[in-house]
């Protein structure tokens, strides 16, 4: 399916007034209540994360929290639940399974609303994938500690992804069995999580729409993460999960799902999400799809022992396809060294390491990924206001001693 088209489509249809729910008015109203750009809160509700959130696992910023990629060091392929990381706009809510039901409904289905319970779901044939569930502004920190340039939003590090393994059913047999009509359009599902309020505005609850084709294709309803189900923070009892797509489109908690028969807007697709800066050729172009990127397994400022020998270790992931080279530098980016993958290969990251002695003193390491289509990891990233997508080779100060 052609999602840049969609995409293009999407950003003339809002412009054009076509936005239902959402008004352009709407939107330039909420700006200028928050001084110019959209920006995500920092509110810090009491406890909005269940699971235990120890320091050596994650970093904490109000109701979110980040992997430490530290904890990813002697650890398989998938992020165990324990330090998988969570982005909450409000908080988790505690869904009973058993009451839980999902309703879909909308103009795009030959007949009226269709509701499911868990059990139902299940008997759909289950699936099991490993997909990575990305934050669109995972790496937004470093707009500004490597660029100096002015973001807003979470600032979240490299820890804002994970890789699990998602069972569940494809959201596609659910609508066909639901009853899809040809004159489905779009489809949006919901969270059942407290309503997003922002700058004094309640946006309703967590939803962003997605074009049929891709509801069709490779998207999961996931009620299990891990082996295990679903936990709390992660969406229980059910989630969506849609691969290669920015995180917000994994709606958590999902309970409601509307197929429309015209073009859908959220705040999540028209005040969010978009690309807001000089370097884009359309002043806040819509995108759905992640970059490349790359991380070690340690944190910022790691200790070595000077003169002996150390593997690191990290992972490169793109939402183009499979890594084909990761390039590693520990001398702040003056020389290059081709890093061995390891692990299967053509998933859903791809890990590698290198041996390397450090001299005492201070050292910068960088890793630089480059897909299968040919996309690498720049030096520096495209600004936009709200700091997503950054893709650029960040550069890690540790030191030897
Ligand atoms: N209902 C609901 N779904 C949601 C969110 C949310 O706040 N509410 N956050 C989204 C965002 S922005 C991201 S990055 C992912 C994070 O998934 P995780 O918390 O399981 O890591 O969930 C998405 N789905
Ligand atoms: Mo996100």
């Amino acid at each position: 399916m052609d999602e840049m088209g969609y995409d293009e489509r999407r950003l003339r249809q809002w412009t054009a007034g076509v936005a239902r729910g959402f008004s352009r008015r709407d939107f330039l109203k909420l700006s200028a209540a928050v001084g110019g750009v959209a920006v995500l809160p920092d509110v810090a509700a009491a406890g909005p994360i269940l699971k235990p959130l120890p320091p050596e696992l994650f970093t904490v910023f109000g109701t979110n929290a980040e992997m430490r990629w530290s904890a990813m060091r002697d650890q398989g392929f998938h992020v165990p639940i324990d330090r998988f990381f969570v982005r909450n706009h409000t908080s988790t809510p505690v869904i009973d399974a058993a009451a839980w039901r999902l309703e879909i409904f909308g103009a795009g289905l030959r007949g009226g609303p269709v509701t499911l319970s868990l059990a139902d779901l299940k008997r759909f044939p289950a699936e099991t994938h490993s997909v990575a569930v990305e934050c669109a502004g995972n790496g937004r920190s470093y707009y500004t500690k490597q660029q100096g340039q002015t973001v807003s939003g979470t600032a979240w590090g490299l820890g804002a992804v994970g890789v699990a393994r998602w069972r569940g059913v494809r959201l596609g047999h659910v609508l066909r069995r639901a009853g899809l009509s040809r004159h489905a359009v779009d489809v949006q599902p919901e969270g059942l999580d407290p309503h997003y309020v922002t700058g004094g505005v309640d946006l309703g609850p967590v939803r962003r729409p997605m074009p049929i084709g891709k509801a069709l294709d490779d998207v999961l309803l996931a009620y299990e993460m891990n082996g295990e189900p679903l936990p709390a923070d992660h969406g229980h009892p059910v989630r969506v999960v849609v691969p290669h797509w920015i995180g917000i489109s994994s709606i958590k908690w999902v309970g409601r799902i509307e197929v429309s028969a015209e073009p859908l807007f959220s705040p999540w697709n028209t005040q969010f999400y978009r690309l807001f800066g000089e370097g884009y050729p359309v002043d806040g172009q819509p995108f759905d799809r992640q970059v490349v990127k790359s991380a070690f397994e340690l944190d910022p400022g790691a200790t070595f022992p000077a003169g002996v020998r150390t593997t690191l270790r990290g992972r490169s992931w793109s939402a183009n396809g499979s890594i084909r080279r990761v390039e590693v530098s520990t001398d702040g980016g003056a020389h290059w060294h081709r890093a061995r993958p390891f692990g299967p290969a053509g998933g859903a990251w791809q890990r590698w390491e290198l041996d390397w002695t450090p001299a005492a003193g201070p050292h910068e390491l960088l890793a630089r990924a480059t897909d299968v289509r040919g996309n690498t990891q720049p030096d520096v990233a495209r600004h936009n206001a709200l700091g997503y997508l950054f893709d650029a080779v960040v550069r890690v100060p540790v030191s030897a001693g």
